[in-house]
């Protein structure tokens, strides 16, 4: 049988929130792990905008956004519109003054505390929400969870002693959380480069 093939590069916080979709739907696919800097041909002829993750479905089908592929293998979108809102709003906002705060030095636009109090207004609508449940929107792992989780995960580990000691305390905790989670754990072990030949690595 032939399976979905899934280009994807372990550290990529938009490639995180497809496996772990992916994971959670109990889909496999086969796993093409892409060094950004040597993308694979075969990647770049499916979708020339060179970015991860990017799923190729049996049938032909490309999806190359991470937000489509976790829609894809979850089978429904978020399933509020203030669901979807958050998650487009770390893509959109939060993930911009993430990118500041982890490459001070590549962009050198802001200083760091103007970079914590603009990405801190996303904290906060985060910490709002865990403020009434465990998870952003009730009490179980939903799909905004692990769609936004690996990106609070890039941020609190620029600086993790910073983070853990700020005022995000149910912020914390769930990102504690995530971090401990058997299916984080599991969709961050390492995998060779893909390159042709190698023997097919099947995930999960
Ligand atoms: N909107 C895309 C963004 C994906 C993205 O930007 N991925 C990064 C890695 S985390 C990438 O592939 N960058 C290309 C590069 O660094 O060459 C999605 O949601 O899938």
């Amino acid at each position: 049988m032939k399976l979905p093939i899934l280009y994807s590069f372990r550290r990529c916080p938009y490639a995180m929130r497809s496996r772990l979709a992916i994971l959670k739907a109990g889909i496999k696919v086969e796993l093409r792990e892409v060094v950004l800097r040597e993308k694979p041909l075969e990647m770049l002829r499916l979708s020339p905008k060179g970015t991860v993750p990017v799923l190729l479905l049996p049938d032909g089908t490309v999806i190359e956004e991470s937000y489509d592929i976790m829609t894809w293998a979850l089978g429904s979108s978020a399933s509020s519109l203030k669901e979807h809102d958050l998650i487009k709003l770390c893509d959109l906002n939060f993930k911009n003054w993430l990118d500041q705060y982890k490459y001070p030095n590549k962009f050198n636009n802001y200083n760091r505390d103007f970079v914590l109090e603009n990405a801190g207004i996303y904290l906060n609508l985060l910490e709002n929400n865990l403020e009434k449940n465990k998870f952003l929107f009730g009490n179980i792992r939903g799909f905004a969870d692990i769609g936004i989780a690996p990106f609070i995960r890039q941020f609190a580990h620029v600086d993790i002693n910073w983070f853990l000691n700020s005022d995000w305390p149910n912020l914390i905790a769930w990102y504690q959380d995530f971090v401990e989670w058997k299916s984080f754990k599991s969709i961050m072990v390492k995998h060779p480069k893909w390159a042709h030949g190698q023997p097919m690595v099947i995930f999960p």
